[in-house]
């Protein structure tokens, strides 16, 4: 059966002048943009949970979505209808890769031992349907944040007794992630946080979520996984506070507890901004710390104050997201993952369609035009400009520590006031906006 029958064959390239909503207007998988295939760079990949398991519920209200694949009555049956109404959606949008989390492919059973034998079962269906289309699993990961049992943490828990149990649990993910052959397995702490600091222990917490990890690097050697662990930031929501909040604090927490040769980071746009950042920065801060990873796409709203979770439409966002992509050399093991979800009014199977296929050409501009701000060189140039002096001799001795208090200070009065240099922000922005307009 076709779950989406109004979409009869992939969505091609049509270009710019299109006025077709199932076509791509930039998103031209095999054209080369500086070296690459659009396809190689960009390496997209719809996230299960949203677009086949999303219901459209908010705090305030229930589900607005009615998904064929959603019926049957056996929960067994239903997950299998699902994973094959989600490789039709992979194969006919044209993307590579999806990502999972256990619990969305299949339904925890009465005991640990039945949700295993579940997840076994549609693993091999899952298996099967990547062997038929060439889709691949770009990460999986294990969801420890919505049974009750996992309500004041995972690997968090006051109570070792759970902290077992979500062991157990990414156990078997990473292997269902192994047998599917994941290029990676993510780690996002939901609830590894807390809700009040007055009953909390922070570094004992700290301590416990840092054993996971190694126990997971473990198993993983055990088991001949290789693919990427990765740890995604995200400061609060559901919990008040997260210990792995932005980027920053994680790289704090990998060096403190001996992680860092064995995790990187996938970055989410609106948890950047959840944290006060912005992407650019998030990312700039990965990057330049070697630990850039992988990308959950998304956007948040202006006005929201929640993790909204859009559809990434924004070119000059997704400008940003390339330049600092590009100039990390791009995607090794990781890719960008839709991690949004559609509006609660959008709620027919099309707008899963329109929404996806928007945020591929969003990203393909982003692409495009990020990749002639590098080629031009003047961005580049009037940045490494501003640095000039730390290249000089006399710069180079304060850097490398050749040069005492003293001695700066017999600089400065044979040398006198340093003559000040605009940050020429105005001028940048323009610049910028000359390849976005
Ligand atoms: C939630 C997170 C989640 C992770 C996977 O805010 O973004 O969806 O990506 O657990
Ligand atoms: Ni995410
Ligand atoms: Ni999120």
């Amino acid at each position: 059966m076709a779950y989406f029958p109004e979409v009869a064959s992939p969505i091609a390239y049509e270009g710019r002048g299109s006025k077709n909503p199932l076509a791509f207007k930039h998103y031209d998988a095999s054209k080369v943009v500086g070296g690459k295939t659009m396809r190689e760079h960009l390496r997209f990949a719809v996230s299960y949970w949203h677009t086949f398991k999303g219901t459209g519920a908010d705090p305030f209200g229930v589900g607005t979505t009615n998904r064929p694949w959603d019926v049957a009555t056996d929960p067994m049956q239903r997950a299998h209808d699902t994973m094959d109404a989600a490789f039709e959606f992979f194969t006919k949008l044209g993307v590579d890769y999806w990502c999972f989390h256990d619990r969305d492919i299949a339904p925890e059973g009465e005991t640990f031992a039945a949700s295993c034998a579940n997840l076994d079962e549609i693993v091999a269906h899952a298996e099967a349907k990547q062997k038929e289309t060439g889709v691949k699993l770009l990460w999986g990961t294990a969801c420890l944040f919505t049974h009750p049992r996992y309500q004041a943490g995972a690997a968090t828990n006051p109570d070792p007794h759970v902290f077992a149990y979500a062991a157990a649990q990414v156990k078997h993910a990473i292997a269902a992630t192994h047998r599917l052959g994941g290029e990676g397995y993510t780690f996002w702490g939901g609830r590894e946080g807390y809700d009040t600091i007055k009953n909390t222990k922070m570094q004992q917490e700290r301590e416990q979520f840092a054993r996971l990890l190694h126990l997971a690097v473990a198993y993983a050697k055990e088991i001949g996984f290789t693919g990427q662990f990765y740890i995604e930031p995200k400061p609060m929501e559901p919990t008040k506070h997260q210990y792995d909040s932005d980027t920053e604090a994680c790289l704090n927490f990998l060096r403190e507890f001996g992680l860092m040769d064995h995790l990187k980071l996938n970055l989410e746009t609106n948890h950047a901004t959840l944290a006060g950042h912005t992407m650019q920065h998030e990312m700039r801060a990965a990057r330049e710390a070697g630990i850039l990873g992988s990308i959950d796409a998304n956007a948040g709203d202006e006005l929201i104050g929640w993790d909204t979770d859009q559809f990434p439409t924004n070119v000059y966002l997704t400008t940003e997201i390339m330049l600092e992509l590009l100039q990390a050399g791009g995607f090794t093991t990781g890719g960008l993952n839709f991690d949004a979800k559609v509006r609660r009014q959008s709620h027919d199977q099309l707008d899963l369609f329109y929404a996806h296929i928007g945020g591929m050409d969003a990203f393909a501009r982003g692409l495009e035009i990020a990749t002639a701000i590098l080629e031009d060189g003047r961005l580049q140039k009037l940045v490494d400009d501003r640095y000039a002096g730390w290249t000089t001799p006399f710069g180079q001795s304060i850097l490398t520590g050749g040069s005492s208090f003293g001695e700066l200070e017999a600089y400065v009065l044979a040398n006198g006031e340093p003559t000040r240099a605009s940050g020429r922000q105005e001028f940048i922005e323009n610049l910028i906006n000359e390849f976005v307009l």
